[in-house]
């Protein structure tokens, strides 16, 4: 039986960078969930017998958010829906199977590197029948609904099994188990050279893998492990816990820690890599060096060529604009195209649909190419292992020699986490008033060349995304560039990313904080940061 149930709106249910975050009790709410998943449902044309994927990266409360969503899709008109066992689907899986099954599109829930629990982080995002997250235009429409609901539909049904496989009624819907592994594996095997990969693990090469509690550990054992013949233990970490085992899943040199100290110890492994909560993003560390997103991707940009599933070549690069340029001399060595676009997987879509873009990739440790619409941590990882089975030179001998050949981007991320919303924003407003005096000033030792506020337009569909980070250009070519996070839930979240260009192959082994100094003091004068927020150091360093 399908109930119409009374409900009145929240105000608070705007997406942000990747979907709605809060904390559990939040979404605990009277009727929170089912207001933010019926807003979904509304503001989809054309939905009725339809399929819908739904997973998460099984972090508390995802089986009862995945119970209510199936109940809510029965009485919504969906046909059928497809779900991961368990309630499991990693972001780029989840991605996958959209596609794969020609899905109208999917509900994920994860927070991402949130760590997770009772009381911290939660996350429902919605993406579209390209796999990838809701463009702009559907999530402003979301939220819009969000504020005037007035009564959502629900089929009054018991909860169903999840756990085993196979097809269900739910009020006449159909709804499929699935492996959550499978397609996602054969897909990665029709990329990349599974044999020469075998082949590199048979000659005693070793890895290190930190699934980090979450939604990666049953992907990386079955492909790893399994079916490329990784030494059993090369996953660490690897059950999915509803609370990470108590960790930030964020695979970063913060909270990777474990991996990070014993990938530069002496009894190092030839490779490391880590991946978060939902599995998207990617941590890659070889034998004594720590690889940045942003050289990674250029890295893999120079090298994607090597792996079948990109024999033919690049139609061109996307990055974040926080990201490192990096990736831009790849692209201009190789003739095609780089797209710069703001944070945020969702405004990758359109370039990847359009043919425009293969390879994407974002600071943050995200990387990922028109195989799905999302990024991938475990396709970064396989892309990594495909590369060096085909050169059979260490992580640091590539890395150096891309250096050597491309000149270095120093690069580093600062975070201050937790500040007052009211102070965070009042500097980036103030930061944005005073964009046309900034051009000829030095507030410590460096002279900005140009300041401006990054909008955005994209080229496949006209539409325009303003405010999307304040960049400086300083004389010589560094940069500074602020931003407010999109995805945190407790207070603001002020990144500050800041870059170098090197052209020489000198300073291989220099630290990049040591090599950013005087730009990181430059930054800090600029914006305030002491005096505005009271911090005198970040929280995270990346
Ligand atoms: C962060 C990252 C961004 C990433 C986003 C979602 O956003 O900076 O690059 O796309 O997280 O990643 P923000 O707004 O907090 O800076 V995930 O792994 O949460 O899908
Ligand atoms: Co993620």
């Amino acid at each position: 039986m399908i109930k119409t149930v009374p409900t009145t709106p929240y105000d608070d249910q705007k997406p942000g960078t990747s979907g709605l975050r809060k904390k559990v009790p939040h979404f605990q709410q009277p009727n929170y969930v089912e207001n933010f998943v019926q807003s979904i449902f509304d503001s989809l044309q054309g939905r009725d017998g339809q399929t819908l994927v739904i997973g998460g990266d099984g972090r508390y409360f995802n089986r009862e958010v995945i119970q209510i969503a199936l109940r809510m899709a029965a009485a919504n008109g969906f046909a059928r829906t497809i779900v991961g066992r368990g309630g499991i689907l990693s972001t780029p899986a989840a991605s996958n199977l959209i596609r794969a099954r020609a899905a109208f599109g999917g509900i994920i829930l994860s927070a991402s590197h949130n760590p997770g629990g009772p009381t911290e982080d939660f996350g429902i995002k919605y993406n579209a029948s390209n796999g990838g997250p809701a463009p702009e235009r559907i999530t402003e429409a979301i939220f819009a609904r969000s504020r005037e609901i007035a009564e959502y539909r629900i089929l009054a049904a018991a909860d169903l099994d999840l756990d085993a496989l196979g097809t269900r009624d739910l009020g006449g819907m159909t709804v499929e188990v699935v492996d959550p592994v499978e397609d996602y594996a054969a897909l990665m095997e029709r990329l990349f050279d599974f044999d020469a990969i075998r082949d590199l693990f048979r000659g005693g090469f070793t890895m290190a893998f930190d699934a980090m509690h979450a939604v990666t550990g049953p992907y990386a054992r079955e492909i790893l492990e399994n079916r490329l013949g990784a030494a059993a233990g090369t996953v660490m970490n690897g059950e999915p816990l509803p609370d990470f085992g108590g960790h930030h899943p964020d695979p970063n040199l913060v909270h990777a820690r474990e991996l990070y100290d014993r990938m530069m110890g002496d009894d190092a492994p030839d490779f490391g890599a880590a991946s978060d909560g939902d599995g998207d993003r990617n941590l890659i560390i070889g034998r004594g060096i720590f690889v940045t997103p942003s050289d990674s991707l250029a890295l893999l940009a120079a090298n994607a060529h090597l792996a079948p599933g990109y024999a033919g070549g690049l139609k061109g690069i996307a990055r974040s604009m926080p990201t490192s340029a990096a990736a831009d001399r790849v692209a201009e060595r190789l003739g095609i195209p780089l797209y710069e676009t703001p944070t945020g997987w969702k405004f990758f879509g359109n370039l990847l649909d359009a043919g425009r873009a293969t390879l994407c990739g974002e600071e943050s440790a995200g990387t990922g190419s028109d195989h799905v619409r999302e990024k991938d941590g475990l396709w970064a990882v396989l892309l990594w292992l495909n590369i060096l089975a085909a050169r059979r030179q260490s992580v640091k001998e590539i890395v150096h020699e891309h250096w050597r050949s491309f000149g270095r981007d120093y690069y580093t991320r600062h975070d201050y986490e937790g500040i007052d919303t009211a102070p965070a924003e009042a500097l980036m407003a103030d930061l944005r008033a005073r964009l046309p005096e900034l051009p000829g000033s030095t507030a410590a030792s460096m002279t900005v060349e140009r300041a401006d506020d990054f909008a955005y337009h994209d080229p496949v569909d006209g539409s325009e995304a303003r405010a999307q980070g304040i960049r400086i250009y300083f004389r010589g070519g560094a940069r500074a560039v602020f931003r407010l996070s999109g995805t945190g839930t407790s207070g603001a979240t002020l990144r500050v990313y800041l870059e170098r260009y090197a052209p020489g192959p000198d300073g291989l082994d220099r630290d990049p904080q040591e090599a950013l100094a005087d730009v990181i003091t430059e930054a800090n004068a600029i914006a305030g940061i002491r005096a505005r927020t009271g911090r005198t150091a970040p929280d995270v360093v990346t």
